[in-house]
């Protein structure tokens, strides 16, 4: 190799400072165009994100490369949603090279805070099955699992929320607008997927009875890949996401006058494909694009699966050795059926020989019992958009309840249950269903929420295959949520039992006996308030209120939904209030409530809800009754990054879903894991977070969800009576009632209390506000004793080891996947 190429290669690959600093300023000429006068942040941020990767790119090829050597099995991780947020600061510390970075940039007179900030927030997905998928992408390439994830492009991530005069107003999140550094658009990398048109049989070379899809439409799925660095960098995974481009037959078509414009208005319309993430947190009842887009993501991925599959094999045999999909949530089992297609009309495979081979390489997580959010597509539209899939799932379903009809004898319900079509009604199909029976295992994300999955929705399913149910609790990366988001905790952990616990969270047991050193306490309680001055500060630049450093930080961050009961948190602060206002000379503990997240744009009550926390703050905010000693606060636009603020600086966590609801949560792990101590229900992990970190740990209330289950059930519950009877959450319901929090529209919050009262309070908020306000009173109480509160603090982070989805990942690697660690041989290494 040419002796100045080669310096080139290894200055490309130089770790230190001054190769770094080399690097940064000529990437700022030569690729981003600029000089260093000129440069904005952003321009910063382009150049040291280009640079970086330049570092990764040799180990990325390597990885790929020693799994094709080996023809490793890999598993594709199916997901409609990548919350992943921020990739520089992930880049750097996961490399290594977070020190010399900033070093580097600091000779250039650049602060690397300020370049890190330039980076748009990148927002594929809603929230907790979004934001786990990202987890399981750190983990597997930290575990040297070959993993590879799938979804969408989307050219806007979820929206941006606003505060307008307190109501929430959603703006379009422009991510790429400026560009992506991070992504590598591969043109070459094209897979048709069709829609619409009708099937045709006919017969085959052997004369059997076949099928083939024609007249339909044709899209085209390009890919861009997006390097995953675990934790060390040895091993550098790939997410792939795929956007809509129209047919080169567009490009290459000559059209006469009208049809150009309209040829072109179709090529926009093919392309709004990967436009937008669906904002819903809940269900997206029916909508065609919707269904769209699944098809389109799950088809691509599954073509492109194949084509790695039949680089080494020649027959299908073999697929499910060498392939694992794991579909998150029902969004991609359309993939059921397209494999089946595949299979069989395309590769000519027998019936239940692809059906076998279909079975052992899919497997299915569940993520919520909610009714409404069982995704559930009409016939009639599938019979259209897919029309040979929708015979497909008729076949599947005949030969099901054919075999099962012999077992159910006679239980003509139980049949009509398992069916994978609803007969009430309009026709639908059960994604739930096809995806449980087209699949080896199926799991839950929570002990309870499993067994809730064995008790409720799929009972039927589960009473037939007794096996296939099993339970993967959630877990969340201790890079991003630790290491990155906590410094100063990152930092005194590894002071004291050294950073094996960023790779093995397990270690961090250790500290447990820390709990009882005082100095350790104390730097304990120095590296929170250090983070709690952060998130001041973040609070007065976003809402313009100024809050005491010194106060409880009482979190409460999610979507908003009326099943997470943030009424109930606001509720429970109206009564405080009335309390502090009531009795001004008892000394208070200072409370600050912290609120962020975000409503589904059709979702009024969650809507009305975010307009009553802001209401409700203008009016305890500058009551100066209350002495500054409640404050309350909803951010705007909850994202990963404001997640990364918040966590660390939060006191208590508030996890208060009604019993039953909540799959798992893993913001409860993210927040407990920084030394918050919660206060929540036994719902979702909320249960196993008590177990491991102890019940004298955590405040728990509320009912059980097995009691959720016989209140309901028996309809023995009165709303008015519960109210009648309790005078503080009385008040607090006929102050709201009254206009107190909104005197320009008295009648404003009508259909909360309406919902609360004849609505049957369906939420059971009323039934646990007497429970919770003393859970309450219990954490203020022991506000009081630091010692005591930063003990607790360090037992929880001392024993949240096992959340880890390092862990997690792991157990669906060895019991539902059969994938094992690969390490990637790194030939280039010897120059670096
Ligand atoms: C969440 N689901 C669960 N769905 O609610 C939460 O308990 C769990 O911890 C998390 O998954 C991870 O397992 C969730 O986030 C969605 O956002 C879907 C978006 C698309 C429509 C249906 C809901
Ligand atoms: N949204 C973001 C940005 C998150 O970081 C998380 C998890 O921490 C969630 C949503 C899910 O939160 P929860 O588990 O409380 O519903």
């Amino acid at each position: 190799m040419d002796a100045r190429y080669k310096s080139r290669e290894i200055e490309r690959r130089s770790l230190d400072v001054d190769g770094l600093k080399r690097s940064f300023l000529e990437w700022l000429v030569y690729s981003v165009g600029k000089d260093a006068r000129a440069a904005t942040r952003r321009d910063w941020f382009h150049t040291v994100a280009l640079a970086v990767r330049d570092r990764l790119v040799d180990r990325w090829m390597d990885t790929t490369r020693t799994y094709y050597q080996q023809d490793a099995k890999r598993v594709y991780y199916l997901s409609l949603e990548f919350l992943i947020g921020r990739l520089l600061t992930n880049s750097l510390s996961n490399l290594g090279i977070n020190d010399q970075c900033r070093e580097a940039l600091d000779r250039i007179g650049l602060n690397i805070d300020d370049v890190v900030e330039a980076e748009p927030d990148a927002a594929l997905g809603n929230g907790g099955l979004g934001r786990l998928a990202a987890c399981f992408l750190d983990s597997m390439a930290t575990e040297a699992l070959p993993g590879y994830g799938y979804g969408i492009r989307y050219e806007f991530g979820l929206f941006e929320q606003r505060f307008e005069n307190g109501w929430q107003v959603e703006y379009p999140e422009q991510w790429l607008q400026f560009g992506n550094p991070w992504e590598f658009p591969r043109p070459e990398v094209l897979y048709p997927v069709q829609f619409y048109g009708r099937v045709e049989e006919f017969r085959d070379s052997v004369g059997e009875r076949a099928y083939r899809w024609v007249d339909a439409e044709r899209v085209l799925a390009m890919a861009y890949d997006t390097p995953v660095v675990g934790y060390g960098g040895d091993t550098i995974n790939t997410l792939r996401l795929w956007s809509a481009r129209a047919t080169r037959d567009f490009n290459f078509g000559h059209f006469n006058d009208g049809a150009y414009m309209k040829a072109v208005e179709q090529k926009v319309l093919t392309e709004n494909l990967s436009r937008v993430l669906y904002p819903n947190d809940a269900t997206e009842g029916g909508k065609e694009l919707r269904l769209k887009q699944e098809y389109f993501f799950t088809s691509a991925s599954l073509q492109d699966i194949l084509r790695r599959y039949l680089q080494h094999h020649s027959n299908f045999d073999s697929l499910p050795d060498k392939a694992a999909i794991q579909l998150n949530d029902t969004h991609p089992a359309i993939g059921i059926a397209e494999l089946m297609r595949l299979l069989v009309d395309q590769h000519g495979v027998l019936w239940d020989k692809a059906w076998d081979i279909t079975r052992a390489t899919f497997s299915y997580t569940n993520h919520t019992l909610l009714p409404e959010a069982l995704e559930a597509w009409p016939v009639r539209m599938m019979e259209r958009v897919l029309p040979r899939h929708m015979q497909i799932i008729y076949e599947i379903n005949a030969k099901f309840l054919n075999r099962s009809k012999a077992r159910a004898a006679g239980d003509n319900g139980r049949l009509s249950r398992l069916s994978l079509i609803d007969e009430r009604g309009d026709r639908r199909v059960r994604m739930g269903n096809l995806a449980f029976l087209g699949s080896h295992k199926v799991n839950g994300v929570s002990a309870l929420h499993t067994e809730l999955m064995k008790q409720t929705v799929f009972a039927d399913f589960h009473a037939e295959f007794p096996d296939r149910i099993n339970n993967k609790t959630n877990g969340i990366t201790p890079r991003r949520w630790l290491h990155q988001a906590n410094p100063p905790l990152a930092a005194l952990i590894t002071s004291r039992i050294g950073n094996g616990w960023i790779k093995d969270l397990g270690q961090i047991k250790a500290l447990a006996e820390k709990a009882d050193d005082v100095v350790f306490r104390e730097e304990f309680r120095r590296a929170k308030r250090k983070n709690k001055k952060r998130l001041a500060a973040y609070i007065a630049r976003q809402t313009g209120v100024d809050v005491q450093v010194d106060s409880l930080f009482d979190v409460q961050v999610k979507r908003m939904h009326e099943y997470k009961r943030q009424l109930l948190n606001i509720l429970q602060a109206i009564a405080l209030y009335n309390e502090m206002r009531d009795n001004p000379t008892v000394a208070w503990v200072p409370v600050t409530k912290i609120f962020a997240g975000k409503a589904a744009p059709s979702y009024h009550m969650a809507k009305l809800i975010i307009k009553l926390i802001n209401d409700v703050a203008k009016v305890v905010n500058h009551d100066p009754s209350v002495h500054d000693n409640l404050k309350i606060v909803l951010l705007p636009n909850y994202n990963v990054t404001a997640a990364e603020i918040i966590m660390p600086a939060a006191d208590l966590s508030e996890q208060i879903s009604t019993a039953g609801m909540e799959a798992s949560g893993t913001g409860n792990m993210k927040l407990a894991l920084n030394g918050a101590l919660t206060i929540g229900t036994l719902d979702g992990a909320n249960v196993e977070i008590r177990e491991h970190v102890g019940e004298d740990n955590i405040f728990i209330f509320g009912l059980t969800a097995d009691e959720v289950n016989d209140l309901r059930a028996s309809g023995g519950f009165n709303p008015r009576e519960v109210i009648a009877s309790n005078p503080s959450l009385k008040r607090a319901l006929d102050m709201i009632s009254t206009g107190v929090f909104s005197p320009d529209d008295p009648n404003r919050y009508h259909p909360i209390l309406q919902a609360l009262t004849d609505g049957g309070d369906h939420f059971l908020v009323t039934a646990d506000f007497a429970d919770y306000c003393e859970a309450q009173q219990a954490a203020m109480d022991l506000y009081r004793d630091q010692e005591e509160w930063t003990r607790k603090a360090i037992l929880n982070t001392a024993n949240m080891g096992w959340f880890s989805s390092d862990r997690t990942i792991m157990e669906y690697a060895t019991e539902i996947w059969d994938v094992h660690p690969v390490k990637p041989e790194h030939p280039t290494d010897t120059d670096r």
